[in-house]
């Protein structure tokens, strides 16, 4: 029996960007790390909050330094509430609540879908409160780092509300069909030991040493390759998202087509505008 490594301490964190809403910060050694800064409402997010989540993801999708994202709320008491009440309008979420005939839309569901699509491990690191579509967010990300003062649940029925989007089907698939409804129909909090029992979270630490857990899992996996990441978590959306699932690992493979002699004779005969000589490569078995 080995004496397992000690957890390594945290990074010191340098901050990108400029934005109102989110704290967006690089590890210096391939972690980038988005929070969520609206402690006051229990990171609840606003339109605003969510555009610049995405526009930091977007960063940090381009940014050959990084290789994976972590995704939090300030503090120790939520890592997001899910959608601002102060500014859901009656056809979505305001970003201009004072404007008379704004019309509000879900800003969530493009930020869900990047999620997924960023082919890059976005792990969630939760303390404190994942309720409503702030539960949705943690769903949606590659793996979940819970404190243990974590709770999780969703609110929809009981706040006039509902996501049947990855918050049905993805949960479905990680809990089961019956659990799945049971948290959708009866709106119960679950504690960070109960999510993890149900599949939701991925390990439960104390709450003192869930960033340093959190950047310790991040190295592992930035100690793997790249692509090969890449490919799997494309591969688990394959399965899962059908074909749009199916696109994003269907071009993946296609980036690796590109960089073959084959595929490279295509692009050049016709730039040589001449006839491909594609009888020189083998017809594989
Ligand atoms: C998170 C809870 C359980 C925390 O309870 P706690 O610790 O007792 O704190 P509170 O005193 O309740 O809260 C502290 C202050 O924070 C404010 N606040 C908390 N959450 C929100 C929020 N979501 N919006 C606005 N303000 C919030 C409190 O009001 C309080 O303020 P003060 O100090 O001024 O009194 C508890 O706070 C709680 O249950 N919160 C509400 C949870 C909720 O209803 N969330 C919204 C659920 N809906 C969505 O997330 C929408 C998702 C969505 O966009 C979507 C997308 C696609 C398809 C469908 C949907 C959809 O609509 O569902």
């Amino acid at each position: 029996m080995t004496t397992p490594e000690p957890v390594p301490a945290a990074v010191t964190w340098t901050a990108h960007g400029d934005y109102e809403d989110i704290r967006y910060e690089h590890s210096g050694d391939g972690i980038a790390k988005i929070t969520i800064c609206r402690p006051e409402v229990r990171n609840a997010f606003r339109p605003q909050t969510l555009m610049e989540v995405s526009d930091a993801l977007v960063d940090a999708r381009e940014d050959g330094s990084v290789g994976v994202i972590v995704l939090t709320g300030e503090g120790p008491d939520a890592f997001c509430s899910g959608g601002d009440q102060n500014v859901r309008g009656d056809t979505g979420y305001l970003t201009d609540p004072g404007r008379q005939g704004s019309v509000g839309r879900f800003h969530v569901t493009d930020l869900q879908v990047q999620i997924r699509r960023l082919p890059k491990p976005v792990v969630a690191m939760v303390a404190g409160y994942a309720i409503g579509g702030g539960h949705i967010l943690h769903l949606v990300c590659d793996l979940t780092i819970a404190a243990d003062n974590a709770r999780f649940g969703q609110v929809g029925p009981r706040v006039g509300s509902f996501d049947g989007g990855f918050g049905a089907g993805l949960l479905a698939d990680l809990v089961g069909p019956k659990k799945a409804k049971e948290i959708w129909f009866l709106c119960r909090q679950y504690t960070a030991d109960e999510a993890r029992q149900m599949g939701l979270v991925n390990t439960v630490v104390p709450l003192a040493d869930l960033e340093a857990e959190t950047v310790a899992w991040c190295r592992e996996m930035l100690a793997m390759s790249p692509f090969a990441l890449r490919l799997m978590k494309a591969s688990f959306n394959a399965a899962e998202d059908g074909i749009s699932g199916i696109q994003q690992l269907a071009h993946d493979a296609n980036l690796l087509f590109y960089a073959t002699d084959e595929a490279k004779e295509g692009r050049e005969a016709y730039k040589q505008k001449r006839r491909p000589e594609f009888e020189k490569f083998p017809r594989r078995p």
